[in-house]
């Protein structure tokens, strides 16, 4: 690596502003998040391993992206909302196909990517079937990755049933993540979930399918995190089938250790050609989503930022740059440059602590200004990554919410909505939809928006501000929440 120069897609850069602003313009399509998961919070050896993962760290993924490969098409169970046509969608957008790739093409892809990508930190398998149980395909990928890519950190998905037959082995590989999908923990719930399972030779139905997957998915978890492997449990909301249930299992994977709960909302689609989708059967509202989140305060920590990404997804959490990594594109012969990757680290680590800081400062002068009692705000942002207010708004495909009271400031959720902004011109009926989509929410903050649709964004009751454009998002959240409310704004005020 030449000096503190790095280039992200041909832009050479030398410094951190500079970078900041190269991240601006080369589309870190990211997002925000905000709940306490700094390094205080846990012991040094944790951290270590969750710092730059973008699914076990709110604040990584502000700044590093995973890739997946699909490398395991095969599967030993069924769920009702899955489609074997499609990829698995116990950790995939359903209805969405990969490309499939066999182990050293998959190493090949990994190595350009890495080369293009200087926020690449993790490679997830999460099918297109289930990675423990195509083991072979899952190692051998794995394998050939860090011959070359010693640091890349390896992270597989699984339903749990085939997962203690290899459990040793991720631990002589370093596989320190691993998710676990569990919808239940009482097998009757099962049974409305998994019509079978393939286990031992042969193909099981009913509740002693269920029972079996369940019994296989607690071994899982205990001998995980027993071995100090960290586990984020995914499950699937199912309204009216085990959504009340999941409160249970939230409780029970916390018991056991797991480090994070994942509960993602069904989608279901009868175009997709699932049981569910053909039975009608319903995902979640927002606001039933938000409610069972809320309901689960204080067992274990739920994960609020993930993007039900795709078993090809490139990019930064939010984004997806697999197109740019199809295997046509990438060439026969692909040798490792790290220089990208290593000056990014380097700018990261100081940017980040810049960022803490801010976030803590607008925290403090937030709680001070707010001690004599203030309603709650809801405040969506368009970020593109690094924390900041980044995004022009009409290139925004999905909305970062921010709630802010007298506890401070704090990430709640994402909100998606279609490209608004199309050619460079805006759509009508796509601005409805983003007016949809922005129900409740009071202001919105993002780096530009045209005169257009800030109007109709104010006629809907939806202030758009773009003063705060790449600030960072806790501080301008702060102020805007500070003003609005009629509190005061600066420290001298609030002293
Ligand atoms: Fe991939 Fe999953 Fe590893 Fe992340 S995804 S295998 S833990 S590297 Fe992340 Fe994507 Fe959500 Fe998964 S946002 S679907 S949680
Ligand atoms: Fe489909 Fe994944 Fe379930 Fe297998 S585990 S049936 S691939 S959703």
């Amino acid at each position: 690596m030449a000096g503190n120069v790095v280039s992200l897609g041909g832009l050479q850069v030398a410094s951190r502003d500079t970078l900041t602003k190269a991240m601006e313009s080369e589309g870190c399509s990211s997002s925000a998040c905000g709940s306490s998961d700094r390094p205080e919070d846990m012991a040094p050896e944790v951290w270590e391993k969750v710092k730059d993962h973008p699914c076990y760290s709110e604040e990584a993924h502000h700044y590093f992206a995973r890739m997946h490969v699909a490398v395991a098409p095969a599967c030993n169970i069924q769920c009702n909302y899955c489609n074997r046509k499609y990829d698995c969608a116990n950790e995939s957008r359903p209805g969405v196909v990969s490309e499939r790739l066999n182990p050293e093409a998959a190493a090949r892809k990994v190595i350009a990517v890495a080369n293009e990508v200087p926020q690449l930190s993790v490679l997830g398998i999460a099918g297109p079937g289930d990675s423990a149980y195509d083991w072979r395909k899952t190692k051998a990928t794995f394998q050939k990755v860090v011959e070359q890519l010693p640091d890349i950190k390896l992270c597989i998905s699984t339903n749990g049933l085939a997962m203690p037959d290899h459990v040793d082995e991720l631990l002589d590989m370093n596989i320190d993540h691993v998710t676990l999908t569990i919808n239940m923990i009482d097998p009757e719930v099962g049974t409305k979930i998994y019509p079978w399972i393939f286990y031992d030779h042969r193909r099981i139905e009913g509740l002693e399918a269920s029972q079996i997957l369940h019994e296989r998915q607690m071994q899982s978890l205990d001998m995980l995190t027993e071995r100090g492997i960290l586990v984020k449990v995914n499950s699937v909301m199912i309204p009216g089938i085990n959504d009340e249930h999941l409160l249970e299992v939230n409780k029970e994977v916390k018991k056991r250790g797991a480090f994070l709960h994942n509960i993602m909302p069904l989608i279901s689609d009868s175009a997709h050609g699932t049981v569910f989708g053909l039975d009608g059967q319903r995902g979640p509202t927002a606001a039933e989503l938000k409610k069972l989140q809320d309901a689960c305060a204080g067992g274990a920590n739920l994960m609020k930022h993930c993007r039900q990404c795709r078993a090809d997804a490139v990019g930064l959490l939010g984004e997806d740059r697999g197109q740019e990594f199809t295997m046509d594109q990438v060439p026969e012969e692909v040798s490792y440059d790290p220089s990208k990757r290593e000056a990014y680290k380097e700018w990261v680590a100081g940017e980040r602590q810049e960022r803490r800081a801010a976030a803590e400062e607008a925290k403090a002068e937030t709680v001070a200004a707010v001690a004599n009692g203030a309603e709650a705000m809801l405040v969506a942002v368009a970020t593109k990554g690094g924390g900041r207010i980044n995004q022009h708004f009409g290139h925004a495909t999905e909305f970062q919410i921010f709630e802010v009271d007298a506890e401070g400031v704090r990430f709640v959720t994402h909100r998606r909505c279609d490209n608004y902004c199309v050619g460079g011109y805006g759509e009508e009926d796509k601005l409805e939809l983003v007016i949809k989509t922005l129900e409740g929410i009071d202001t919105i903050l993002c780096a530009k928006i045209g005169d257009c649709p800030r109007e109709d964004l104010a006629a809907a009751g939806i202030e758009a501000i773009q003063n705060y454009a790449y600030d960072y998002i806790e501080t301008a959240v702060s102020a805007v929440y500070r003003q609005k409310m009629g509190l005061p704004e600066t420290a001298a005020e609030i002293a």
